[in-house]
């Protein structure tokens, strides 16, 4: 049996990290075979990546090495961990995935869909997710939360990306809004703006009933 992937996508301080715990708990109390990872990392080699990408002091970055760079991780990651993981039948959930470079690389940075796309079909293999969450937020609200965290290449004013001004958050959130316009079948819309354990209900509800259609197709 193929397994089932599952991408969580939002601007920063959405809330995907937070949601995909309260999901983990969800499935390992069900007894699903899942898997959760990351993106920019998830393997050895991206976690490397990851730290080049989010670190402050690469403010030089050009967006085309950026995109390059998210990119590799990806196809690291798909080789190591993704493709296997489905392949053995189990429910991938990956915080973050194509979509975040469409919305990011493309309506932030204005780099060519077209290109993103392209480049994507070389790399993926046929490999996308079968059900997304959009925590969908106002840049306002998300940014600030983030920016509250300190993680692995941040300090308190947040990592390379966080930093970018609220213009480029607000283009961020508005492609998600149109990938998802695009996608309505994939891609579930949730607002991000509500007590932590509401969204996890809608999650988990939603999930169960996508997951139960694909098993009576099959
Ligand atoms: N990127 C990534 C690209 O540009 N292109 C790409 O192709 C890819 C794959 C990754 C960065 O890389 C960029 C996007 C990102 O900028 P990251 O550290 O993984 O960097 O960044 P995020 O995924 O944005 O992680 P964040 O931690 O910033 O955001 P989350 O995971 O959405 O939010 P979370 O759950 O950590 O919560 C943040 C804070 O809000 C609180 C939490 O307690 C926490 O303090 N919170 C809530 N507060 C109130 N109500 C709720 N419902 C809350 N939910 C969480």
């Amino acid at each position: 049996m193929k397994g089932f992937f599952v991408t969580f996508e939002g601007i920063e301080g959405s809330g995907k990290t937070t949601q995909i715990n309260l999901f983990a708990n969800f499935l390992e109390k069900n007894n699903y075979d899942y898997l959760i990872t990351r993106e920019p990392g998830g393997t050895f080699i991206g976690d490397q990546i990851r730290a080049i990408l989010l670190n402050p002091k690469n403010i030089k970055m050009d967006p085309i090495t950026e995109i390059f760079l998210y990119t590799a991780s990806r196809v690291q990651h798909l080789a190591e961990l993704i493709k296997p993981a489905l392949a053995a039948g189990k429910i991938v959930v990956c915080d973050r995935f194509l979509d975040s470079t469409l919305a990011y690389q493309g309506y932030g940075r204005g780099i060519s869909i077209n290109f993103i796309e392209e480049l994507n079909r070389l790399i993926l293999d046929g490999v996308e997710p079968d059900l997304t969450f959009l925590l969908d937020i106002p840049p306002e609200i998300g940014v600030p939360r983030a920016r509250m965290v300190k993680n692995d290449s941040c300090s308190l004013n947040g990592d390379r990306i966080e930093r970018e001004n609220m213009d480029f958050h607000q283009r961020v959130r508005m492609g998600y809004l149109r990938i998802a316009a695009e996608n309505p079948e994939r891609i579930k819309i949730i607002n991000g703006n509500r007590p932590a354990d509401e969204i996890n209900k809608l999650i988990s509800a939603h999930f169960e009933e996508v997951y139960a259609k694909i098993l009576t197709n099959k």
